[in-house]
């Protein structure tokens, strides 16, 4: 029987225990759900069905009733771990296969580069995680559906390389649409898969946001990210910058991580008349990576430009120079061609490439793992995953994903499209200029819109292509669209256009210098005598005061995390709004997909394990058809059987 938990146990309090007694008495970690967390999640399912949704839907297309099927794993069925599930209504899983995370954890980012480097057959790194769902789902997909096949991948796909679950625009996005805290999300994942190096997507001197940070941000926002689980760092600068890209590595490796600094690529270095990017520039920045100290190298092609012909040249020109540092290849199969591709890396002596789940692969996503683990079987890069087991995973998937609906890119995106070779958007940006586009009805919009993109890029002196700079020519695109500009005009009318911010900013040095350097006489002409960033932009910024910064978001919630205050220290206004939103609404993570995005019906009953062994039954009952003379409805439910009600404003 539970009646007291650890905290109430003077036998533990006193210290006069061993380990085992743990394992003995799981119920000492049963602590009762305050009756707080319950109020707040009704009270947000009360919001939701009487205010509708609580974060902007983007299609028509509702979220499915489904609740995917999990595939199983194998338990352990030992009397102790019975007498736990017993306790904890938990399945006990047996302990995962070992894989490349021990390999790191003994021997450091130096042997875990070595192993890469000497294993014979293709690695992967699964994508779906992140920028698969990024690409195709407006990074919606929430802790929930990760959480829920994350033991599946623990025990089936112990020899990836790494799953990439984190960074990005997750880290916004988590905050600012799901309500969930990005550091917690990362730490849940760690527990249920603790054999396979994590991986996350580090914007150098930008870390997870869209601007420069003081370098002590980025440096401690590392540190944190190992704390939490985080293993190898992919860093980028969206110009190629160098001073950018080392600063995002120093603060990745003094943090323990692996460096897998990323050359993003654009251009054709198949094509000889295009002459800016060509085989000789990406060698010299190959170079200067390798002398910085990346452990691991990536070609970062994040719009899927890399074509096969073009990745046997790069990547064996980069294999010849660089014979003992792995090298590690990201592509989007915007065009359809990333399946021939990335086999053209594995084939030139890539040692990883990155793929995402069948079901959330292709398009502007990543290349199907299924299509390529089956094109290597029985050839000596085999990746040595069953094809089974990739189906397994990719069912999970195909459910989860009818879930998102609301922010599916298949509502306005049939077929992948070779004119990403002519507007080189990347991946994420493309499905978002096409969202945006359809949503305000016309549909020549987007057509307009991607050759205005390749304008601008041409306008902005041809630049690496890549979040924050792919924001730039994509404001300047709209810009150009919307009020009817020809390249032409640009030139002629900069001293008196009002353009938008980003491409000011841009021009000033705000993201850093790009290759070649400025415009001119553009630059002269839009900045006139406004100031001017000489050198890596972050230099410039004093360092932040964490502490100071602790103290004033104490004010307002006194329970407040050092996580929390990084999360501040990336995004102000998002961390401030979701400290809100959680303070009111409680861990709305634990909801089902479904429920969290639209609600329940009335007389429908849903379950909400809010922690190990502590499930809410909810009923939803009803809501009151009369207001109250402050303008609120009553909404009831059983909760664990006993009728509660919430009172909320109807702001409709
Ligand atoms: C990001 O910065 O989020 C990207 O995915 C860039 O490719
Ligand atoms: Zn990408």
């Amino acid at each position: 029987p539970f009646l007291l938990n650890v905290l109430e146990n003077q036998k533990f309090l006193n210290g006069a225990v061993d380990t085992y007694f743990i394992d003995e008495h799981p119920q000492l970690f049963m602590f009762k759900a305050s009756q707080n967390r319950a109020q707040k999640i009704l009270n947000y399912l009360g919001q939701v069905m009487v205010n509708g949704p609580a974060t902007p839907l983007a299609t028509q297309i509702p979220p499915s009733d489904v609740k995917p099927y999990i595939p199983s794993v194998p338990l352990d069925l030992s009397p102790e771990a019975i007498k736990r599930q017993e306790m904890t209504g938990e399945n006990t899983a047996v302990k995962p296969p070992k894989g490349f995370k021990e390999i790191l954890k003994e021997g450091g980012p130096e042997a875990f580069a070595k192993a890469v480097r000497e294993n014979k057959g293709l690695l992967l790194m699964d994508t779906t995680y992140r920028d698969a769902h990024q690409s195709l789902l407006a990074t919606r997909v929430r802790t929930h559906d990760l959480l829920g096949v994350s033991p599946y991948v623990a025990h089936n796909f112990s020899n990836l390389y790494s799953l990439e679950n984190w960074g990005g625009a997750t880290f916004d996005v988590a905050l600012r649409f799901l309500h969930e805290c990005p550091w917690e999300r990362l730490e849940d994942m760690r527990r249920l898969i603790p054999n396979v190096p994590f991986q996350m997507l580090l914007r150098g001197a930008n870390a997870v946001g869209y601007t420069n940070y003081p370098d002590n941000v980025v440096f401690k926002f590392c540190e944190m990210a190992v704390k939490s689980g985080m293993d190898v760092f992919r860093v980028f600068d969206s110009l190629n910058y160098l001073p950018n890209l080392i600063l995002g590595m120093d603060a990745a490796g003094k943090a323990g991580g692996v460096v897998e600094a990323a050359i993003s690529y654009t251009g054709d270095v198949s094509d000889p008349n295009k002459k800016k990017y060509d085989l000789k520039y990406y060698l010299n920045l190959a170079d200067e990576l390798v002398k910085g100290g990346t452990h691991v190298l990536a070609i970062k092609d994040m719009a899927g430009l890399l074509k096969p012909q073009a990745a046997k040249l790069l990547i064996t020109a980069i294999r010849d120079k660089h014979p003992s540092v792995p090298i590690h290849v990201h592509t989007h199969d915007t065009s359809g061609a990333g399946v021939a591709s990335m086999l053209a890396c594995a084939e030139a002596g890539a040692d990883v490439v990155d793929v995402a789940v069948d079901s959330m692969s292709g398009m502007t996503s990543q290349p199907s793992m299924g299509a390529l683990v089956a094109s290597l079987q029985g050839t000596p890069l085999d990746t040595g995953i069953p094809l089974q087991t990739v189906s397994e995973y990719s069912a999970y998937w195909e459910q989860a994903r009818t879930l998102y609906g609301p922010f599916e890119c298949t509502a306005t995106m049939k077929s992948g499209n070779a004119d990403v070779y002519l507007n080189e958007i990347p991946g994420g940006q493309y499905t978002n200029l096409q969202f945006q586009a359809f949503s305000l009805g016309l549909g020549s919009q987007f057509e307009e819109v991607k050759k205005a993109y390749r304008e601008a890029n041409l306008l902005l002196g041809d630049i690496i292509k890549v979040t924050p700079s792919s924001k730039v020519v994509g404001d300047f695109a709209q810009f150009m669209v919307q009020n009817k500009l020809t390249a032409a005009d640009i030139e002629a009318r900069a001293e008196e256009l009002s353009f938008p911010k980003s491409v000011v900013e841009f021009f000033q040095g705000a993201i850093g210098i790009p290759y070649g350097g400025f415009p001119e006489p553009l630059r002269s002409k839009i900045l006139k005598d406004m100031p001017r960033i000489e050198g890596r932009p972050g230099q410039e910024l004093a360092p932040l005061d964490f502490d100071k910064l602790k103290q004033d978001i104490k004010e307002n919630y006194p329970e407040v995390t050092d996580q929390d205050v990084m999360s501040a220290a990336m995004y102000p206004q998002v961390a401030n709004d979701f400290f809100r939103i959680r303070d009111k609404y409680g861990p709305v993570k634990h909801l089902d997909t479904k429920t969290f995005l639209v609600g329940p019906s009335v007389g429908e009953t849903i379950e909400v394990k809010i922690e190990r062994g502590k499930t809410l039954d909810i009923k939803t009952l009803a809501i009151s058809e009369e207001m109250t003379a402050a303008g609120e409805r009553e909404v009831f439910f059983e909760l664990n059987g006993q009728l509660r009600s919430v009172f909320i404003r109807d702001e409709q």
